[in-house]
């Protein structure tokens, strides 16, 4: 794992519309409250689409990405940017295979309303808590950026 800029891992947290509107902010929040992990950051957002586009850019060519993409943009996101590395105890991506005891085996049970995301690498990480808790003229900016690539 590699250092964010202040010496100390970053992982970018989202719960998704689905934890928003079935009322589990607080449920997940709280877990990493209560694992020790240091809160950086942490707003209530409706995710443009271009930044939903940039943030799973890695998955455009999956068949289920429209998909994906609709799911993200469809209400309100909570971004959180905690201070370690979160994988553990978000679980697997398919909640059915996710441990009991993580907040994805405990939560959710479909890969497609999955409640929640966390950055897969420090370096993506910093980049997703810079890109999102950025303050709003810095996103415009981030916007037109990405607005401007292919
Ligand atoms: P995330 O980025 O959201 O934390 O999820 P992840 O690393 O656990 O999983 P990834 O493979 O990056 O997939 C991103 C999100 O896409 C949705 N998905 N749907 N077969 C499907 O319908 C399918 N597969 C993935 C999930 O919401 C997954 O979290």
């Amino acid at each position: 794992l590699v250092a964010s800029m202040d010496g100390v891992e970053e992982t970018y947290i989202m719960v998704k519309p689905d934890g928003v509107q079935r009322g589990l902010v607080g449920e997940i929040i709280s877990r990493f409250e209560k694992k020790g992990f240091l809160l950086k950051g942490l707003k209530l957002f409706q995710c443009p689409k271009e930044l939903a586009e940039e943030h799973y850019r890695d998955l455009k060519d999956k068949s289920f990405y429209p998909k994906l993409i609709n799911y993200i943009t469809s209400g309100p996101v909570v971004c959180v940017g905690v201070v370690a590395s979160a994988r553990k105890l978000i679980g697997a991506t398919n909640p059915l295979q996710a441990e009991p005891g993580t907040i994805r085996g405990d939560l959710a049970v479909q890969t497609g309303r999955n409640v929640v995301h966390g950055s897969d690498s420090p370096e993506n990480g910093h980049r997703e808590v810079v890109d999102t808790l950025a303050d709003a003229s810095q996103r415009e900016k981030l916007i037109a950026k990405i607005g401007g690539r292919s």
